[in-house]
């Protein structure tokens, strides 16, 4: 089909015919598969349907990838592990939270806006702007702030391929980026522990070096809401708060945006978070790490200066005291 931005494209203009009446009789069946349609429907360009026959769940679709240089060979964490722990205060702030409420957000349709120092702004519906983009699988570690860490197989695509999409001007320095708002469907927004949306950002350089991915499938199949779907960002050599889940918004600008967590503790919490096991938390130490699914008595693991990635971004920070700036 050709790339048309402005056209909506449907279900039926992506999907063999009989997997989508299948699709529809499922769907008639069960009313809360409606939800799981979604995020298939988002990727359909690439996706083989394999609707499940459990019921009031997530329709979880596969998606082409291709294997990528940049993934580690260490052992991934399992899904249920990936699928289970997660920090998404917008579903509550327990690691189990996310799992238990976010089944009901609704991530078909979904646009994203892109607005600020781009050629072409608008807002984009998101299978519109991604049709086309292969996805690779990219196995990345992921260190949490907290000193835990992951293993996590996700399906993505280099942010980059969408900011040349839109055409980034001249003047542009920074990326930020929203979650969605919605707290009829997102309970932990009821509460006001954190000023919504949440917001990150990167530095242009940061965001288009290859490393950094949207991610929009773990295990080769749609990512889990609790994971933020339909796309979320993943920064590897950055502690796990800057990969901002559930995005509707990516901005273009010339100054540094203001991020959630650096606005919460900037003494805490810095603008570019590299992983540094030289520079503490100002409440724990940040020279190892805990990884989910280790045993509670096996050792810590080291953590390492830019979580392992060093050699490939450590020189986007030269001249800069990554004290100063953590
Ligand atoms: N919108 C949003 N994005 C978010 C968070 C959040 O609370 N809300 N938590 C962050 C933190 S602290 C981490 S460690 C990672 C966790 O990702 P995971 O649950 O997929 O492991 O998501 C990040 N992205
Ligand atoms: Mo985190």
């Amino acid at each position: 089909m050709a790339y048309r931005f402005k056209t909506k494209l449907k279900w039926s203009d992506v999907t063999p015919k009989a997997d989508y009446l299948n699709r529809r009789k499922l769907m008639a069946g069960a009313g809360a598969m409606v939800l799981g349609a979604g995020a298939a429907r988002a990727f359909s360009s690439r996706v083989e349907v394999e609707p499940e026959q459990e019921p009031a769940k997530i329709v979880r679709a596969k998606l082409k990838t291709v294997p990528s240089a940049f993934s580690t060979d260490e052992k991934p964490n399992s899904r249920e592990e990936i699928s289970s722990y997660n920090n998404f205060y917008e579903f509550g702030t327990s690691k189990s939270d996310p799992s238990r409420n976010a089944g009901g957000l609704m991530t078909d349709p979904w646009s994203i806006t892109i607005d600020g120092l781009v050629d072409k702004p608008g807002s984009y519906d998101l299978a519109e702007l991604v049709q086309g983009i292969e996805l690779e699988e990219r196995i990345y570690r992921l260190r949490c702030v907290e000193a835990w860490s992951m293993v996590v197989p996700w399906a993505g695509f280099e942010l980059g391929r969408i900011l040349e999409r839109v055409g980034v001007q001249s003047g542009a320095k920074y990326v930020a980026f929203e979650t969605l708002v919605r707290p009829s469907e997102m309970p932990g927004q009821r509460s006001r522990v954190i000023d919504w949306p949440y917001r990150e950002g990167l530095r242009l350089d940061e965001a288009m070096h290859p490393l950094t991915i949207l991610a929009t499938g773990i295990y080769g199949e749609t990512i889990p809401n609790q994971c933020g779907a339909p796309i979320r960002l993943v920064v590897p050599w950055k502690y796990g708060f800057k990969s901002i889940k559930s995005i509707v918004r990516i901005s273009l600008t010339d100054k540094q945006p203001k991020t959630t967590w650096n606005e919460i503790g900037p003494n805490e919490y810095g603008f570019y978070a590299n992983v540094n096991p030289e520079v503490d938390h100002p409440r724990w130490s940040q020279a190892s790490e805990r990884r989910i699914g280790d045993g509670v008595f096996a050792k810590r693991r080291d953590t390492l200066p830019f979580n392992g990635y060093g050699e490939e971004v450590a020189s986007l920070y030269k001249g800069m005291d990554l004290r100063k700036f953590y």
